[in-house]
């Protein structure tokens, strides 16, 4: 297998996860700061230009809640084996893309991003992310407060997913300080050996 990789949230879901079940993967980087996920060769893989995209043999697969299921399902470790379980997890995960990512890339590419490339933060999707985050982390709150995971008593793949949106969220300056339980659960995510092996950009 091979992970086409910046160390951004999204490719680091997968990174963590892999350290997590303890699977060898051949990394292969591309720089987003060159913009190298704009090559031709790399659109061939994903033709929307991001990153992370695995390969497994002569399957391709992008879309990090995508891959994370295919860990899931390929290994099977840290992912449920019921129907309702895995409907469970693809529950959570279609819940961060839709719900909780995009705030999180309006906090952080305007408040983190934007100073690397040296251009101006958009404030109105910075106050769009701030508005909207509130809701979708009091979700999470409620959830917490009846498992130590997301999936219940053990950490899943589904964790993996949250870890890297949760700590770049709170990189970008929104407060946890109202949502103890998600507080605690970032902490025990950033904790673990595996989140600590993958790599971060520099303050990340
Ligand atoms: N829905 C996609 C989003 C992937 C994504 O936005 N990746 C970012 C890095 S965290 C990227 O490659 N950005 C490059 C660009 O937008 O040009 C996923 O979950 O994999």
């Amino acid at each position: 297998m091979k992970l086409y990789y910046f160390p951004s949230p999204n490719p680091q879901k997968i990174q963590f996860a892999l350290n997590e079940i303890g699977l060898e993967c051949e990394v292969v980087p591309v720089d987003l700061t060159k913009n190298e996920q704009r090559k031709p060769e790399f659109l061939e893989l994903n033709p929307l230009g991001r990153v992370p995209v695995l390969t497994d043999g002569a399957f391709t697969l992008w879309d990090s809640h995508a891959i994370l299921a295919y860990l899931g399902d390929k290994t099977g470790k840290l992912w449920p084996t019921s129907a309702a379980g895995r409907a469970d997890a693809l529950r959570w995960l279609f819940f961060l893309s839709g719900h909780i990512s995009p705030s999180a890339s309006d906090l952080a590419f305007n408040r983190i991003a934007v100073k690397v490339l040296g251009i101006p933060g958009d404030q109105d999707a910075i106050a769009r992310g701030e508005r909207a985050l509130p809701g979708v982390i009091q979700i999470l709150e409620g959830r917490l407060a009846s498992s130590k995971w997301l999936m219940g008593e053990n950490f899943s793949l589904v964790d993996c997913g949250y870890g890297p949106v949760l700590n770049v969220i709170d990189k970008a300056g929104f407060g946890f300080a109202g949502y103890p339980r998600v507080s605690a659960y970032l902490e025990a995510i950033r904790a673990r050996e595996a989140w600590r092996r993958t790599p971060k950009l520099p303050g990340l």
